[in-house]
């Protein structure tokens, strides 16, 4: 069988990094487990009891969904047994979790991770992800700290996400371009099945939540009414897709060519998405298969991290598409970014 799995792809890229004794590959690793573990409950998510809300809220202030929980746990348990990290930091905890335990001890890296993003979605069987983020430690030695979180994207090295959808795919990057794999449940292995991925320049699909139209700041208002345009020389009118679950409208966008907006709003001043395991490692995929990562007005991957749970508004996809929305950012909004 001609397949690569993502275990030889990783020892075959390790080359790469030739100062690296393979702490980032065993990482991956670690990450490639437990999104495994995780896709069999998503799986499942609609024969067990692991259906609705806790009951409780995280520090979001949104309710949480069993899945999330679960995802967590299984994350961290995962980058705890492998002792490639020096601290955690989650959508799911308040605070970072840094790990002091004999094997993490010399952990160069930290992670931070968005462990179930969209998991409002998952009662109803659409397609939800994990974010992650691969950062160096600053702290010299034992458990990290919350410093060690406090970098700028451009700092990060690696990046990527799982999508529990029709198929289980793992999409990251360490910098070297953008590969995917793709889950073979008859083998249980991640295996290279898209290598190399570039989004195209110019895309097709705008994706926001219209319903906060009234919100939106005039420059966004102004270039959703550009992208319903009628104009044969650009494609346009540009078809509208939400799913409203962001690994999968940017998985999708990433490979069909496309844009994703989730602006400022006069409810969420800041956006509502995360820099740090939300926008930062999205960014860093983008930008490595040839797209293009703003707040609107500037690169996200170059905002300085002032909170572990800061926001941002977000322009991700098709550099053609982001450059044009920030035309119009620049114009009617500029003051908003
Ligand atoms: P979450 O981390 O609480 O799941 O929120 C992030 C999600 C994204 O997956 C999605 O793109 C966005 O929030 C949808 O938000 P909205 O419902 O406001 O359009
Ligand atoms: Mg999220």
């Amino acid at each position: 069988m001609n397949v690569k799995t993502l275990g030889q792809f990783i020892i075959e890229k390790q080359a790469d990094f030739p100062y690296a004794k393979g702490e980032l590959s065993r990482l991956l690793r670690d990450i490639g487990i437990a999104a495994k573990i995780v896709n069999r409950e998503v799986n499942k998510a609609g024969l067990v009891d692991i259906l609705g809300e806790t009951g409780e809220t995280n520090i979001q202030g949104e309710r949480v969904k069993k899945l999330d929980i679960y995802a967590n746990e299984q994350f961290i348990a995962a980058f705890k047994a492998g002792g490639e990290v020096c601290a955690i930091a989650s959508e799911e905890n308040d605070d970072i979790i840094p790990i002091d335990s004999e094997i993490s001890k010399s952990a160069k890296y930290v992670i931070a991770m968005d462990p179930l993003d969209g998991s409002s979605n998952i009662d109803v069987n659409v397609s939800v992800g994990t974010i992650f983020s691969v950062y160096r430690r600053l702290s010299l030695s034992g458990p990290g700290t919350l410093e060690d979180f406090m970098q700028r994207g451009t700092e990060q090295v690696a990046a990527g996400y799982v999508i529990y959808g029709s198929s289980c795919m793992l999409v990251y990057t360490t910098g070297k371009g953008v590969n995917g794999f793709t889950l073979d449940p008859s083998i249980g292995e991640f295996c290279l099945s898209h290598p190399n991925m570039q989004t195209p320049k110019e895309g097709k699909m705008y994706s926001i939540n219209e319903g906060n139209y009234l919100h939106f700041p005039d420059g966004v208002k102004k270039y959703l009414k550009y992208c319903q345009e009628e104009d044969k020389a650009t494609n346009r009118p540009y078809s509208s897709r939400y799913i409203g679950s962001g690994v999968a409208d940017i998985h999708r966008n990433l490979i069909k060519g496309g844009i994703y907006i989730y602006p400022t709003t006069t409810k969420s001043p800041n956006g509502k998405l995360r820099l740090l395991y939300e926008c930062n490692p999205l960014a860093y995929l983008i930008e490595q298969a040839g797209g293009k990562a703003t707040t609107g007005g500037k690169r996200i991957m170059e905002i300085p991290l002032t909170e572990l749970h800061q926001r941002t508004p977000l322009f991700l996809g098709s550099s053609s598409m982001v450059d044009k929305a920030m035309e119009f950012m620049a114009k009617y909004s500029l003051e908003k970014v």
